[in-house]
């Protein structure tokens, strides 16, 4: 396929240590493609759906033990400790190589490596990376093929002397948890991971590069990959303005990216388009504006909740050449289904663990993190900019999370120091999509915890760096759709209705909409968000509104334990900002 020494020397010293009995390029052919399923199907690795109803859909089930990030398995191996930083796990390269190897080790003996060439971003454009991974796994060929831009053309434009790929290597070995790995080596352009079969895990193109290694690439070519969805909004004259969000994992992204404006705003024109549901990377265009693309090609959804009134678009975009993990499989129709999709729970079905299940014994058939694999072509609301190389320019940066208490609905930041500290600051309630505790708060800034290739504090430093190189500077704001009431009840509406507050943000960026300034920020009066049409009363957002002076002095205390436990490279101008937040709230 290459005449690449640099590829064809590493695929030769992995094929040594993992040994296996055959060596396949994945070339992205449709009949290369489909012997892989049929191969899948024959083996049970994938079962295939009906096909009328769901054509070129297939159902994959992982192992119990395998159904999520494991966050602290997961490692950032740079030479230095120092550079990893305190909130990564980390290991030295040599200790890890060491010990993974011997994991490795004639792990793919009886069985076939994959060679995936794929790009993060458009084929040979200048903004997209190569990356190659080697994988034991048929699903996650399958997979990859969806969420990247995979195959022949991808190789073919690497050129021969090109050594700056991305080298992943991938096996299932034993799937055994306490053996479980997901190491990185951002100084070698490596991912090694093994022992799981999982999504983020062992998808190497998503998490492991276009985020943790490329975060780290960002830093240092000066650049940003973050946890980002990126949308457009059309308003009635025909004009699109782009924004970008940063929400941890399960709180929202994709939904916010595909939603469709409530009736009164579709009735008047208003439309979204979906650029990306979970990664942007963002540069600055030569134009002083901030522009962002999405490196994939698909999207790695959760299914639970998705149904045709939270996300039509996203349920729409399932309903054809799909793979959904963890799902419940209705054996009477041979489709899917997950909590939330509907009130009709399939009565002969098998569980997400593959067992008979009985609707009625309170269990969940679908795993909380049961998700679905879907080409972002399908998508109906897919943007005309989706393979634009250039990306999109942003309007507005949005960072949120789940916080039953102390969050507004929104709030704008006072400048961009202010805005970085907004995105350093946030918490969320801990969801399915890693393995844990669910339900705890838990700082994640930026949404980039478990993300971010090097040291937090330099991650912070990268972002007050960018905002000097950008002359048109995004205006920077936070939400969060997820206060809850005394019995525990969202109070917001969310989904579609989100779009009011977007429209309040993107009227910020104009100078167009009303706002107090509050301890914390900017936030708007009641009367500043469109709610007609909607059942809510002036109380209702007045109490969406409120900012607790006394809930955010405890949060203060919060923001300096996880600085302080940052380290010493959080930048001198987010203390400043944390002291400003202090004074006003005294
Ligand atoms: P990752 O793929 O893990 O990065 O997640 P994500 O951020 O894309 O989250 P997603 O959009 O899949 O939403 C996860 C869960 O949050 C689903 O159960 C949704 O139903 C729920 N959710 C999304 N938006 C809203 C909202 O506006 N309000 C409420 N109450 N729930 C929401
Ligand atoms: C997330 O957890 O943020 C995801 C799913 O998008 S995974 O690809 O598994 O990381
Ligand atoms: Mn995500």
């Amino acid at each position: 396929m290459t005449n690449n020494k640099y590829v064809l020397n590493w695929i030769e010293e992995m094929a040594a240590l993992t040994n296996p009995d055959r060596i396949v390029w994945i070339d992205g052919s449709e009949e290369q493609t489909e012997a892989l399923r049929k191969e899948a199907i024959s083996t049970g690795e994938l079962f295939k759906l009906d096909q009328e109803k769901l054509p070129n859909c297939y159902l994959h089930r992982t192992a119990i033990n395998d159904v999520a990030r494991v966050e602290h398995r997961t490692f950032i191996c740079t030479s230095k400790k120092e550079d990893a930083g305190n909130i990564n796990n980390w290991m030295a390269p040599d200790e890890c190589y060491a010990k993974l190897g011997k994991l490795f080790k004639n792990s793919m003996k009886g069985q076939t490596m994959y060679v995936i060439p794929y790009s993060m971003g458009i084929v040979g454009s200048e903004f997209a990376k190569t990356g190659i991974e080697l994988t034991d796994s048929i699903y996650v060929v399958l997979n990859m093929l969806i969420m990247t831009r995979a195959g022949k053309e991808v190789i073919d434009a690497l050129d021969e002397n090109d050594s700056g790929f991305v080298k992943g290597l991938h096996a299932r070995a034993d799937l055994d948890e306490e053996n479980r790995y997901i190491c990185h080596f951002p100084e070698d352009n490596t991912i090694w991971s093994v022992n799981s079969g999982y999504g983020g895990n062992v998808l190497l193109g998503k998490k492991c590069f276009a985020l943790r290694i490329a975060s780290y690439l960002g830093r240092q070519e000066g650049w940003m990959a973050e946890h980002m969805l990126i949308l457009g909004i059309e308003n009635p004259q025909g004009e699109v303005k782009y924004i970008t969000a940063a929400f941890p994992s399960a709180c929202g992204k994709t939904n916010l990216a595909m939603l469709i404006p409530p009736e009164g705003f579709r009735a008047k024109g208003y439309k979204v388009w979906c650029v990306g549901d979970d990664i942007a990377w963002i540069r600055v265009g030569q134009d002083g504006r901030l522009w962002a693309m999405n490196p994939e090609n698909g999207f790695f959804g959760v299914a639970p909740g998705t149904n045709v009134k939270s996300n039509p678009n996203a349920l729409a975009t399932t309903m054809r050449d799909t793979i959904f993990t963890n799902v419940v499989h209705n054996l009477e129709t041979n489709t899917v289904w997950w909590e939330g999709l509907d009130k009709n729970p399939p009565k002969n079905a098998l569980n997400w663990k593959g067992e008979k299940w009985d609707c009625e014994s309170g269990e969940k058939g679908a795993h909380p993190n049961s998700r679905f694999t879907a080409s972002a072509v399908n998508c109906p609301c897919i943007s005309p900019e989706f393979n634009n190389p250039q990306g999109v320019p942003i309007s507005a940066i949005v960072f949120g999370g789940r916080r039953a208490k102390t969050a507004p609905l929104v709030y704008q930041s006072r400048d961009w120091n202010n805005g970085v500290f907004v995105g350093s600051i946030m918490a969320s309630e801990t969801t399915a999509a890693a393995s844990g505790a669910v339900g705890v708060v838990r700082r994640d800034p930026m949404a980039m915890l478990p993300f971010a290739g090097y040291d937090m504090g330099d991650y912070f430093a990268h972002w007050i760096e960018m905002g000097k190189k950008i002359e048109n500077k995004p205006k920077i704001f936070n939400v969060n759709w997820f206060r809850t009431d005394d019995e525990g009840h969202f109070i917001w509406p969310g989904f579609g209705e989100n779009l009011r507050v977007l429209l309040w943000i993107l009227d910020r960026c104009e100078d167009k909409a009303g706002a107090v300034e509050t301890a914390i920020g900017y936030l708007p009066r009641p009367e500043d968000i469109n709610t007609e049409g909607l059942d809510i009363s002036r109380e209702t957002m007045a109490g969406l509104l409120e900012v607790d002076k006394e809930i955010w002095r405890e949060e203060t205390k919060g923001i300096r334990e996880f600085y302080a436990k940052v380290g010493d490279r959080v930048p001198a101008e987010l203390y400043a900002e944390l002291e400003k937040l202090e004074n006003n709230l005294k």
